[in-house]
């Protein structure tokens, strides 16, 4: 798909998704380009006076959000958030998601598990029938990723160490982020418990149960899949 028709198909998404935001609010922010667009329409609400506090997934998105004059709170000051909008690498019929494409799937797993509402926002290119085109991050703290990177060889998931600038990839935690290949698994939920078993493993990009709706771009319509 061209990228100009998927650009076109994210702001559909991102920008419907404002309309749920409320004065009063307490809005986790997700990561990504989708997120970006949502972010940026949420600083012109504001703008024209929408009382809102967010709570951002990433450093880079709390960044964003400070330069378009949100007010950010911390996550203990939050408690319960009211809305969740996020992006996702990919979702399947089920709703199961494949996140962290980004690198910030930790913090966003936990926004998303804290949210009254959990909102999804993507273009068309993101619904699969099935899981696994994109490869599934996980996160692993940097004491145990040789030994993860090896059980995941042997278990065939071909798990690449993610680099950035020729450098190991670091989080916004500090740990490190393993792609693998699950493309054909069976029994995504029991893989994803064997993932998160698995000793220096912090999270898996496997959001399977946290999602109530999804907000779709597709052409020039805007779908609302629940
Ligand atoms: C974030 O958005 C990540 O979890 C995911 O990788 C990313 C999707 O990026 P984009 O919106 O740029 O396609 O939530």
């Amino acid at each position: 798909m061209k990228s100009t028709v998927i650009e076109h198909e994210k702001k559909l998404a991102a920008y419907e998704s404002v309309s749920l935001v409320k004065n009063g609010m307490i809005v986790g922010l997700g990561s990504g380009s989708t997120a970006e667009h949502m972010i940026r329409k949420l600083g012109e609400e504001v703008g024209k006076g929408l009382s809102i506090k967010g709570v951002p997934s990433s450093e880079k998105t709390a960044q964003l959000a400070k330069d378009l004059g949100i007010d950010l709170i911390p996550l203990e000051k939050a408690g319960k958030l009211d809305i969740n909008i996020d992006g996702a690498d990919e979702f399947d019929p089920q709703f199961r998601l494949i996140k962290g494409g980004g690198g910030a799937l930790l913090r966003e797993k936990i926004l998303a598990y804290n949210a009254k509402l959990n909102v999804i926002i993507a273009d068309s290119g993101k619904k699969v029938d099935i899981l696994g085109k994109f490869k599934l991050p996980l996160e692993t703290i940097p004491f145990a990723t040789p030994t993860i990177l090896a059980q995941l060889i042997e278990m065939g998931l071909r798990p690449v160490l993610r680099k950035h600038d020729g450098k190991t990839y670091s989080t916004d935690e500090n740990n490190c982020i393993l792609d693998v290949d699950i493309f054909g698994v069976k029994d995504i939920n029991s893989l994803n418990r064997t993932l998160i078993e698995m000793p220096g493993v912090v999270e898996t990009g496997l959001f399977l149960k946290s999602t109530d709706l999804i907000i779709m771009g597709q052409g020039d319509e805007t779908l609302f899949l629940r």
